[in-house]
């Protein structure tokens, strides 16, 4: 088996997150290099992109984190083989980088303006992104995303929902899952209670 280390920013999310469920869902090994905030300066340079995540196999480096989530996906069972399905997946885990580019965009804005910026997106596009998700969701049967089993395309939008509902982003109503997309939050249930994913966090300790 190679030697994996993922390397990605110390909280519970974002996404880096979606690999390391991955890894760990499916058994692999993987040093889980969490960079302190503090450190990224210094090592950003050092990346494929100037961004995390990164993950090295055996010393080679692969960068986008989708790029990543196929690959470990692949690795694990968790990214499907039949064409179609994939491309599903990939549909999905897009759709959310699509949102959380948006969302990264307003991280650094001076306070006025990530409020009009955050404003704007709560007023549109996140809650049409979370629409046309759930009805993704309803068109491939309604629990999961493809290939009617868990993938890392749920990985990806479940670490999404609890982002948004997490009421960590300012400006952005934490409810905003619940009322526009009720049936991704019930998919978010879903994810958590699968055993890996349940297994992986209380290895952590963490609740949510
Ligand atoms: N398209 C890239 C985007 C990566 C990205 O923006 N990562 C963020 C963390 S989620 C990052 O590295 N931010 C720090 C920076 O850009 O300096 C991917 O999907 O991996």
């Amino acid at each position: 088996m190679p030697n994996y280390k993922l390397t990605y920013f110390d909280f519970h999310g974002g996404r880096g997150e979606p690999v390391r469920l991955a890894f760990s869902i499916g058994g692999i090994p993987f040093e889980d290099d969490r960079i302190p905030f503090a450190e990224w300066g210094a090592r950003k340079q050092g990346t494929p992109f100037g961004s995390v995540p990164v993950l090295e196999i055996d010393g080679q480096t692969l960068s986008q984190s989708n790029a990543i989530s196929r690959y470990a996906g692949r690795q694990t069972g968790l990214y499907p083989s039949d064409a179609w399905a994939a491309a599903l997946c990939d549909e999905a885990m897009d759709a959310v980088e699509d949102v959380l580019t948006e969302i990264g965009g307003t991280l650094f804005l001076p306070e006025e303006e990530k409020k009009a910026r955050r404003e704007a997106l709560a007023a549109g596009p996140i809650p049409f992104y979370l629409a046309r998700l759930q009805q993704r969701l309803e068109a491939n049967g309604g629990r999961y995303f493809a290939d009617d089993r868990l993938t890392v395309a749920d990985l990806k939008v479940a670490i999404l929902i609890r982002l948004l509902s997490s009421g960590m982003l300012d400006h952005l109503p934490a409810d905003l899952p619940k009322k526009t997309a009720p049936q991704l939050v019930e998919h978010y249930s879903r994810v958590m209670d699968d055993p890996g994913v349940k297994a992986y966090y209380a290895k952590l300790g963490a609740e949510f």
